[in-house]
């Protein structure tokens, strides 16, 4: 990482909550949750140490057929709403695309589209995200992850690696990710994988992997993390919703089964959050692609930022959009 992306990082906010027991005084200092009273005490303490936290039956079965209802109307290409992409796995080849569910492997920013956004606004995700980010809060990527059956190849693997690579604003303990499982997800059909504690260190150089079969668009993977630390695989059932720090790192496995694994997710931001401009530091590989697409679908001017980007699609959700 860069040194200008280090100070730019370094204003976040720390927490000093006291506890008064009978003579004593308890301090405990918090760094990357706040202070309300949704968290209970263990589970701030461990989202402090480990950077991710699983939230049981968060998200009920009806809204979780809802999105995938909306989901399949979106792959019969019933529904096509603006600036949403659509992903498919490196091991279809262009010429096989069909519009159907065996095709697309994620849709990407769908802002625009009210039954899928509903997920972004639920009461229960929100009163959880405001524990990382604070009262202003702004939903700035979104993801319906439809992890296909493997080929044999592999492909279907999300490599280890750090969301905040993707993010022009800071600081990051002002960002969560909360990732919603839509069945029950195991290392069967590739779960997430997590690495606890990574979230204390800097945002490390990305690649594309060199995996034999290919590697998805934007599949960057951390280069040089210590083979060493322990990972915690997230076995977790339909409705669980896991909120992980975007430097944690974190990647998912290869689906070995016939079904089509579904998560859906969004990154929030605090709203009071501001933006950086990447040009000059490791996330800069990111701005190019990223233009590079925006311009081929939406015919977007090459040199708009990746700050733009992000200023256009990011939607207020709760409080004052203040800043981003
Ligand atoms: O759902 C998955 O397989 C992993 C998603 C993920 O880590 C990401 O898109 O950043």
């Amino acid at each position: 990482m860069s040194s200008r992306n280090i100070s730019q990082d370094l204003d976040t906010e720390c927490w000093v909550v006291i506890f008064r027991l009978d003579l004593f005084e308890i301090y405990l200092f918090f760094r990357y949750t706040q202070h309300n009273a949704v968290l209970s005490l263990e589970q701030r303490k461990f989202y402090e140490e480990n950077g991710f936290l699983v939230i049981k039956s968060l998200v009920s079965d009806a809204d979780i057929q809802r999105f995938r209802d909306q989901f399949e109307r979106i792959c019969r290409g019933e529904v096509k709403p603006e600036q949403m992409m659509i992903m498919r796995d490196v091991s279809i080849a262009k010429s096989e695309y069909i519009p159907s569910e065996r095709m697309i492997s994620k849709i990407q920013d769908f802002q625009e589209d009210k039954e899928l956004f509903r997920y972004c606004t639920l009461p229960e995700i929100l009163k959880y995200v405001e524990c990382f980010t604070g009262p202003n809060i702004m939903a700035m990527h979104t993801m319906l992850i439809n992890k296909p059956p493997d080929s044999g190849k592999k492909t279907s693997r999300h490599p280890l690696h750090q969301d905040l690579l993707y993010f022009p604003f800071r600081p990051s303990n002002k960002i969560v990710c909360a990732w919603t499982a839509m069945e029950h997800i195991d290392r069967n059909n590739g779960c997430l994988c997590v690495l606890p504690g990574t979230h204390k260190g800097p945002l490390k150089p990305h690649d594309y992997p060199q995996w034999e079969g290919g590697v998805n668009l934007m599949f960057y993977g951390i280069q040089d993390y210590d083979e060493k630390t322990p990972r915690v695989h997230l076995v977790m059932e339909k409705g669980d919703t896991v909120f992980f720090h975007p430097l944690l790192i974190h990647g998912s496995g290869w689906n070995r089964t016939q079904g089509y694994r579904k998560a859906i997710s969004c990154h929030f931001a605090s709203a009071d959050c501001h933006y950086i401009d990447v040009k000059g530091t490791s996330q800069e590989i990111v701005e190019r692609e990223v233009m590079e697409l925006v311009h081929r679908l939406y015919g977007i001017p090459k040199d708009t930022s990746l700050q733009d980007v992000f200023r256009l699609g990011g939607q207020l959700v709760k409080g004052r959009r203040t800043n981003l």
